[in-house]
């Protein structure tokens, strides 16, 4: 017979089955392990262990969670001296000579996972997740992660270190396991089918007395694969300073005695949670929970249920945004009239997945389901009966509106048109159906089926139904969805024709392509601008010039001279660079285009003069934070946070320095501002501090995010 003996329920509560405490974290949503939830949970087992009655401890979480973790937001606080943390209940765990069962059933993150660890033994039903995902918030574990997994894999794979090797790339990648591949791991004891906590009760009765203690597991972390590990993570200033600090967290596993290896981790945990790198990936980490927030739209709008889609064009973007469905297990059909862009586009579907297989990243049976999951069609007939149409035609307005007509007559009244448009207004694409409320912009990035961001485009008949749907889709696509208004170039390109303007600008007063993309490198982006518009097509960027609405300034024109000469980019071999027949990708510095930017900056009679790479960085991102900030005063994007994700999964802004808003906040608002003006008197009137900037400045603001606690790095 089982005795349950409740306490008030609370962050954490116990009842006793049979002589087992059974403690219940219960902080939602995810069970963060916030100082609050530490602090019950240590009061609960405390007592459970100072109980004679007590035989042995089950662990578990309520709300469908283990725990997700260390409460992210106490990282931005200084705690309180005598603040109870994660570490606490895991140094009680440790010390307890009482059996100690964790009982997963879900996500056990960080801080989650490391108390279960200081377990000794973990149970946990196959739906569950077990992760050390603090890397990806640019920390590393601070609660014996460091310590324990490589001394659990180690033990438990010892042939050829290949547990180290797995506990480095677990922590390194920072993505979660699923249970049942974490078994494989030896991080899971046992994978459990129905009631976890009443098998972990039966597992404590039985093993009660016995302690198994990760801690004092003994292992060795040959240097050579840490000197190799050290060697394949990014340098500290781009983006690894938490991995060589993992690195360095682990090796003290083996070289020290487990109180010392904490000691060591908790000391780099505590350098790092200050780090300029950590605090941007903390910001990321809630601007993308923000995303799907919209303010004024009412929470009972409830967003419309996409089963099936269609695209319309079956050319590389129509076909790699169709991917993008099948991958999320939504069938679509692609439409198109031409034969041979069908085939082209049949050929990319089952060459994409193919060589995911090939990779060792899926299984044939899988690649086979999803090629299956994209059909393609000829007739409007044929889409008629699915949710949703993305439109992937040619960027022309004539062209749009005519599809759009053609599909609002064919296609199911309720179903939603989007158009896949880069600056095309989508009211006036509306404006050729007779449901502009169910008409949105989503505008994928190529290549579709990698690039994360989505921009959800909200036109003035768009309905918060049809807004809300865009949103959710985005998510169930795995994309991050940004809301944008209505504007030319919505958020992404508009603020990129800015940071393209400067870059261009630049080329005129004296540097080279190279020197430009080398500096914009070194600020930690994947390529630099000219490399971007070469692969993004120069003939691209001068149609889109050619629909811009009129600036009231000059722009350069060395763009068009390249256009002029034929130089398209990648697609013609040569635009701002030349490429070479072994190695279309590579740019390499071109005397041809040198001499033809030299020609323009004679033509306009420009003496060139030396420009620093300081003067490259902050002209370019200096352009982009204000025309962020002037897309927040006109309400085209709703949080400066929305511009950062953009810039970072859209255009590969370095992620360790937060996106372009974040980072203005740290080089400071009014600096960047006082310099647009100095610039628009030394440089031309195109420098107009933005209002919004104006505002900021005087003020001696910020664009306003959460508080930080002092980076250090
Ligand atoms: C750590 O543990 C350090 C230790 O090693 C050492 C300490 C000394 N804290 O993602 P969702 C919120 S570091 C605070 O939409 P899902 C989130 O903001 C931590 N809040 O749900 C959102 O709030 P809102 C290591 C958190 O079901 C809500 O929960 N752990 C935390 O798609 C729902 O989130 C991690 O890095 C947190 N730890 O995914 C895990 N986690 O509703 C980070 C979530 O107000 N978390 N929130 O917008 C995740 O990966 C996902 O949130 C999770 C749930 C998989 C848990």
């Amino acid at each position: 017979m089982l005795e349950t003996e409740a306490r008030p329920a609370s962050l954490a509560s116990s009842e006793t089955r049979d002589g087992i405490a059974v403690i219940t974290i219960a902080n939602p949503p995810v069970n963060a392990l916030s100082f609050k939830t530490s602090a019950a949970l240590l009061a609960e087992f405390e007592a459970a262990d100072a109980d004679p009655a007590i035989k042995a401890i089950v662990i578990t979480g309520a709300n469908g969670f283990f725990s997700g973790g260390a409460d992210i937001n106490d990282f931005l606080s200084v705690p309180e001296p005598g603040t109870k943390t994660v570490r606490d209940v895991v140094a009680a765990l440790e010390k307890s000579n009482k059996t100690i069962v964790a009982a997963i059933d879900g996500p056990a993150l960080g801080g989650g996972l490391e108390t279960a660890l200081a377990c000794d033994y973990r149970i946990a039903t196959s739906k569950s997740k077990v992760g050390l995902p603090e890397i990806l918030l640019g920390i590393i574990p601070g609660a014996g992660g460091t310590q324990r997994i490589p001394r659990l894999l180690a033990t438990k794979n010892p042939l050829n270190y290949g547990g180290i090797q797995m506990a480095l790339q677990f922590m390194l990648q920072g993505k979660p396991k699923d249970a049942i591949p974490a078994k494989g791991m030896g991080i899971l004891d046992e994978i459990v089918e129905g009631d976890v906590v009443a098998r972990a009760v039966e597992l404590a009765k039985e093993k009660a007395g016995t302690k198994l203690r990760i801690s004092q597991y003994k292992i060795l972390v040959p240097p050579p694969l840490v000197a190799l590990a050290h060697g394949m993570v990014p340098p500290e200033d781009k983006g690894g300073y938490a991995a060589h600090k993992l690195i360095d967290a682990m090796e003290a596993a083996s070289d020290l005695e487990y109180k010392f290896g904490i000691a060591r981790e908790a000391r780099l945990f505590d350098e790092l949670v200050r780090s300029a790198p950590a605090q941007a990936a903390m910001h990321i980490f809630f601007a993308e929970r923000e995303l799907g927030k919209v303010p004024g739209i009412s929470a009972d709008v409830k967003p419309k249920e996409i089963a099936s889609a269609a695209v319309l064009g079956a050319g590389t973007m129509g076909t790699g945004i169709a991917m993008v469905f099948a991958s999320a297990g939504i069938p679509v059909k692609v439409i198109d009239v031409n034969a041979e862009a069908v085939e082209r586009g049949k050929k990319q579907v089952a060459d994409t997945y193919a060589s995911q297989v090939k990779k060792g990243r899926m299984k044939p049976e899988k690649a086979q389901a999803l090629t299956d999951a994209v059909t393609f069609v000829t007739d409007y007939n044929d889409i008629k009966d699915v949710d949703l149409v993305v439109e992937a035609v040619f960027e022309s307005m004539a062209v749009k509106k005519e599809v759009f007509a053609k599909l609002d007559a064919t296609v199911k009244k309720d179903a939603i048109l989007a158009s896949n448009t880069s600056t095309l207004d989508i009211a006036e694409i509306a404006s050729a159906t007779s449901r502009p409320d169910k008409v949105l912009g989503l505008h994928f990035f190529a290549p579709a089926n990698i690039m994360q961001l989505l921009e959800v485009v909200r036109a003035k008949d768009t309905s918060d139904e049809t807004v809300v749907t865009g949103m959710s889709l985005a998510k169930k696509l795995k994309k991050k969805g940004v809301l944008s208004g209505n504007a030319f170039g919505f958020i992404g390109n508009r603020m990129l024709f800015d940071y393209i303007r400067e870059a261009t600008f630049l080329l005129e007063e004296g540097a080279t392509p190279k020197q430009v993309d080398d500096a914009i490198k070194n600020f930690g982006f994947p390529m630099g601008p000219f490399a971007m518009s070469d692969l993004s097509g120069i003939d691209v960027f001068y149609k889109i010039s050619q629909e811009a609405p009129k600036q009231p300034y000059r722009s350069s024109e060395i763009a068009h001279r390249l256009y002029e000469a034929g130089r398209y980019g990648q697609k013609t071999m040569s635009g701002f660079f030349k490429y070479s027949e072994e190695d279309k990708r590579t740019p390499i510095e071109d005397p041809v285009a040198n001499e033809i930017i030299a020609k323009e900056r004679e033509r306009i009679g420009v003496k060139p003069r030396t420009i620093t790479d300081e003067e490259i960085i902050n002209r370019c991102l200096f352009a982009l934070v204000n025309q962020g900030a002037e897309l927040l005063g006109t309400g085209v994007a709703l949080r400066p946070g929305d511009e950062d994700i953009a810039w970072i999964f859209g255009y590969g802004f370095p992620w360790f320095e937060g996106g372009p808003m974040h980072w203005a906040d740290t080089v400071g608002v009014k600096k960047i501002y006082d310099q647009i003006l100095a610039w628009q008197k030394d440089l031309g009137p195109h420098w107009q501090p933005a209002p919004r900037l104006k505002e900021i400045a005087e003020k001696n603001g910020t664009f306003g995010f959460r508080p930080t606690i002092g980076a250090t790095n």
